[in-house]
């Protein structure tokens, strides 16, 4: 992909190229990952002595930054594009992390930052798309808060980072605070480590963590603490039926999903759930009155739907969805890691698009079927393939909403052990997470049935559907 473009429109660009050069950012910079282009609006007024400011109509204290040089600033960086625009102020709309991946999905972004008491409020309704904050305390300027966005957006593009610090999952998302950490020494001024942490035992650690998180969640962070215990109570009651629940169970344990709609009557509980990062719903519901319900509270920007009753499938069907396919969930319930024969299996990179595309796309789902996807996740580090002497003959992955999947190993190579073992091996990397590995078979499909029933996976008693959103202009 080409760089995305980081633009600064501000009275102190010295400022924001300073403060972020000896940091990653600068490196990723260095490296032609992103750019940064901060540009001095004072250098756009046709005032002669340079003024960039005045004094506010019906008065009032202090001074205000004029239209003119504000927007021909931003013309020149932006010209006749459409380009997002963050206006950094008070005023605007707290920043958060999912804001964050929200922007690191664009090319570019143009950040206008204030001073003086603000900026004529015409040039703003002209240019700005977006107005943020970066929380409840007063700042001397827009320059700080722009780094502080510029620094959580770039990071979460790919190459940003190096190799290891991964920005995909982070636990924050869990709704959970991380843990307390400890390093060499043993002792240092009469305090020692946790005993636990040098017991070994692997389980008996993850779960003083876990409760060191939430107690200091539950001290510190109430507001968080309050929407993990919702979900805990949530997992707990869709662990009724698990099997064909695991994937609700899965993306509140992993802090993907958000809970839109709950009801409860005796045993049974009607669910809608949005994947925000992925645009994914999964429901689940009691009767048909309650399917309504939930069908009217499917966010807009949803992308598909995965429903677990049939009388939901046909709710979503009258409404702008259409059926993909039917499917089994199979979930894999041991915490035991699986044996992996085939020995070469390795993480894909965008190097190995194409192959993936060629039999993922073109042959699997018809030619010309976009390859997008297959190249996001790739980069999120969710696909693996397999090899016969450096040969590429096969593939998995995660799916985006997190369930195991895209599987496939080309006919001649087909008969030992490599699907088995690439499975496996998925398998492997989703326990070491933490999660519960969990996939969905196409009804019929008795080949991969036998595959999961021969890993150990059990499968779910009833279908559910995945439905795609139909766009208005192919209707
Ligand atoms: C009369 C009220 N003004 C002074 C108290 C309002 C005011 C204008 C401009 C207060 C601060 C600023 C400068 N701050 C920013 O430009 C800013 C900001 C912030 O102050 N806090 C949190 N996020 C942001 S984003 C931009």
């Amino acid at each position: 992909m080409d760089m995305t473009k980081f633009h600064i429109l501000t009275l102190f660009p010295e400022m924001i190229l300073q403060g972020l050069a000896p940091s990653v950012i600068g490196r990723a910079v260095e490296k032609g990952v992103i750019s940064l282009n901060a540009v001095d609006i004072r250098d756009y007024t046709l005032d002669r002595h340079g003024k960039v400011d005045d004094y506010p109509y019906g008065g009032g204290a202090g001074m205000l930054m004029q239209a003119q040089p504000v927007y021909d600033a931003y013309r020149a960086v932006a010209g006749d594009r459409r380009v997002r625009t963050i206006y950094l102020t008070p005023q605007g709309r707290p920043f958060t992390q999912d804001m964050a991946a929200d922007f690191a999905r664009e090319e570019e972004l143009v950040f206008l930052c204030g001073h003086y008491e603000g900026i004529d409020e015409r040039v703003l309704e002209r240019v700005v798309t977006d107005q943020v904050s970066i929380g409840d305390y007063v700042l001397t300027g827009g320059e700080l808060a722009a780094m502080v966005m510029i620094d959580a957006i770039a990071r979460l593009i790919p190459g940003v980072l190096g190799n290891g610090e991964s920005a995909e999952e982070e636990s924050f998302h869990n709704n959970l605070l991380e843990y307390p950490q400890y390093s060499r020494p043993e002792i240092w001024q009469g305090v020692r480590v946790p005993e636990v942490l040098l017991s070994g035992n692997h389980s008996k650690i993850a779960a003083w963590r876990l409760e060191q998180s939430r107690q200091r969640t539950a001290a510190r962070r109430p507001d968080l603490y309050a929407r993990y215990e919702e979900k805990q109570r949530l997992i707990r009651r869709l662990s009724g039926e698990k099997r064909n629940h695991i994937h609700m169970m899965e993306s509140l344990a992993r802090g993907r999903a958000e809970i839109l709609y709950e009801a409860r009557r005796e045993r049974e509980t009607a669910v809608l759930l949005y994947d925000r990062g992925c645009g994914i719903c999964m429901m689940t519901a009691l009767d048909g009155e309650t399917g309504e319900k939930m069908a009217d509270m499917l966010p807009a920007d949803a992308r598909m739907a995965l429903v677990s009753e049939a009388f939901l499938r046909d709710i979503l069907t009258g409404r702008q969805y259409r059926v993909s396919g039917e499917f089994r969930q199979v979930l894999y319930t041991r915490r035991e890691t699986l044996p992996v024969k085939h020995k070469e299996i390795r993480q894909l990179s965008e190097d190995d698009l194409p192959y993936v595309c060629k039999w993922y796309c073109d042959e699997g789902r018809g030619p010309g079927v976009d390859c997008g996807y297959v190249r996001e996740r790739i980069r999120a580090g969710a696909m693996y393939g397999a090899f016969l002497e450096g040969r590429q003959v096969g593939f998995a992955g995660i799916h985006d909403e997190g369930s195991l999947g895209m599987l496939y190993v080309e006919e001649p190579f087909r008969g030992r052990g490599i699907a088995a073992s690439l499975e496996a091996y998925v398998v492997n990397r989703m326990l070491e997470r933490g999660w519960v590995p969990y996939g969905h078979v196409e009804a019929g499909n008795a080949a991969s049935e036998r595959l999961q029933e021969k890993l150990g996976f059990y499968k779910a008693e009833k279908s559910f559907w995945w439905l795609e959103k139909v766009l208005a202009n192919t209707i």
